[in-house]
């Protein structure tokens, strides 16, 4: 295992569309590995393959459930809204309140290939979109996804 270093928000890598896996090799078991103890390290609840610097849909989730690793991952179903505080581990001492879906189901597939489906409320929701919209370049703090900017703490 190894602590990787995450990117921040002015790095070109984070604005850029990410390919999906098409065969899971045994760098890519190294990446999950990685990817989990460096968001483990960092007290984050969720982190995506682009702000360690690879740009491939590989994400990995832990809002106090475990650890949850995504491959591909596809948003199937979304409804309803919420307006709730979010932060980013590529964006630090930035915060926002973000609209996102109330609740949001996710297919995806696991370290061994297989597809599974995972429906999320709350912070797993928006957990969900934050990640996923990593893959496609995008950051919370981008027009149509923060809709308020939280003042920093003093
Ligand atoms: O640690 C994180 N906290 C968080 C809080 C609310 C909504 C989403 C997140 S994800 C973030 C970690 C991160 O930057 N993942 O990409
Ligand atoms: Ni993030």
């Amino acid at each position: 295992m190894a602590k990787l270093k995450i990117l921040k928000k002015n790095s070109p890598g984070l604005r850029c569309p990410c390919r999906p896996v098409t065969e899971i090799t045994p760098r890519i078991l190294t990446l999950l590995d990685d990817m989990a103890e460096t968001m483990y390290d960092a007290d984050g609840c969720g982190l995506a393959a682009p702000q360690v610097g690879v740009l491939r849909r590989v994400v990995v989730i832990d809002v106090g459930e475990g650890l949850m690793e995504l491959i591909n991952p596809e948003i199937i179903a979304a409804e309803g809204e919420q307006c709730e505080s979010e932060g980013c581990l590529s964006v630090p001492g930035e915060w926002g309140i973000t609209r996102r879906p109330a609740k949001v189901t996710v297919r995806a597939q696991d370290r061994n290939g297989n597809w599974f489906e995972k429906t999320g409320e709350g912070l797993l929701a928006r957990c969900f979109c934050h990640e996923l919209d990593h893959l496609d370049g995008k950051l919370f703090i981008d027009p149509g996804i923060m809709i308020e900017r939280l003042e920093p703490a003093k």
